[in-house]
């Protein structure tokens, strides 16, 4: 999978691949969009993708959109988006596993803040990539985004990081 260095201009030069559709440029076709949450016109201001990027995720309060499911080894240890939010408004970020009993367990792996405009991510720990080697090397993970109630987001270029070297 190409990477890309998406957020060198902030101080990180670790190497980023692209979640499935993570940049919402495909019209959020292979999200799960729940309760309002919208592919919308209007990129995130600092368009670490192309120079064509126009689309990102809005979710509405109480909203959620999650990922397609990607394969998540025990070096996937990070992920980092871009996301607009109100200032003390929070964005919950969880994992969603695919046990080996076919169950999905939901984790919550973080939690965004808002500071009223577009703005990096904190790089936030997937976590459950620990559980891997488990899991026979790998495992199925989606990434959720949950807007709280009253609280209108948006997301775009979400990012996990393969290689980070702790
Ligand atoms: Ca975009």
């Amino acid at each position: 999978m190409p990477t890309v260095q998406a957020f060198a201009p902030w101080q990180d030069e670790a190497q980023y691949f692209l979640a499935p559709d993570g940049d919402i440029e495909a019209g959020a076709g292979t999200w799960i969009l729940e309760d309002g949450a919208a592919a919308i016109e209007g990129d995130a201001t600092s368009q670490v993708g192309a120079a064509s990027d126009h689309m990102s995720l809005q979710l509405p309060g109480g909203s959620s959109a999650t990922t397609a499911a990607m394969c998540i080894a025990a070096e996937h240890r990070t992920l980092r988006l871009f996301a607009a939010g109100p200032a003390a408004g929070k964005l919950f970020v969880n994992a969603l596993v695919t046990m080996r009993s076919g169950n999905v367990r939901r984790i919550r792996i973080g939690a965004l803040e808002g500071t009223g405009s577009w703005a990096p991510s904190p790089i936030v720990d997937i976590r459950v990539n620990e559980w891997a080697d488990t899991f026979g090397g790998a495992l199925s993970v989606a990434l959720q985004f949950v807007a709280r109630n009253n609280e209108t987001w948006q997301i775009d270029d979400v990012y996990v990081d393969p290689y980070r070297m702790h």
